[in-house]
């Protein structure tokens, strides 16, 4: 006798099913805060925004300084399309924004919007479609971050891109507070 008790009531017991989209039209979400999330391949980033270069020399701590080049279109201009739930007419509404990007052994880092952000840092990065020559459709798009000195948020095999405000814990005005 099984020593698992049977379901109670309806289960719907479905496999997951594999992954068996090709890779070149595997797609990337960007999720969150959003008034339209998107589902993207790098073939869409391609076809469906401008496309940018970048030539860029990153340190990494294990491998040293490394240069490549990159063509894809602005993070900004792909996640304007997602709609951040924020005012867009007002400026401080749009710096309480984070973007955390994931590759697909787990590595994920933030970007605040206002790095992104005309008004603020207007740092050209870029969600990369062409590496060094070479299309990225089956690996996946990479974020490009020109201005970083190191490596680390150069994030390979995007599977996903959430865009949102943090809860910040209250702060406790307590005059005199040390
Ligand atoms: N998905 C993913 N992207 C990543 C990393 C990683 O561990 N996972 N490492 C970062 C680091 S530390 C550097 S320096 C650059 C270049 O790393 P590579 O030489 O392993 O390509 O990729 C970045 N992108
Ligand atoms: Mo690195």
């Amino acid at each position: 006798m099984s020593r698992l008790s049977p379901p109670t009531g309806p289960v719907a017991v479905r496999p997951t099913p594999p992954d068996t989209a090709p890779a070149g039209s595997r797609r990337f979400a960007i999720r969150g805060q959003l008034r339209r999330p998107l589902a993207l391949s790098v073939a869409d980033l391609r076809e469906r925004w401008a496309q940018r270069h970048a030539d860029v020399v990153f340190d990494c701590a294990t491998n040293g300084p490394q240069h490549h080049t990159f063509e894809g279109p602005l993070l900004r201009e792909v996640v304007d399309e997602a709609g951040p739930a924020f005012d867009a007419r007002r400026r401080k509404d749009r710096s309480r924004f984070l973007l955390a990007v994931t590759g697909k052994d787990g590595h994920h880092a933030v970007l605040s919007w206002a790095e992104l952000d005309a008004d603020f840092g207007n740092s050209p990065i870029l969600l990369a479609t062409v590496m060094d020559g070479r299309g990225l459709d089956e690996v996946g798009s990479q974020l490009v971050v020109p201005s970083d000195r190191c490596g680390a948020r150069y994030i390979s095999a995007i599977t996903g891109i959430w865009v949102g405000t943090c809860a910040v814990p209250e702060e406790r005005f307590a005059p005199g507070a040390p």
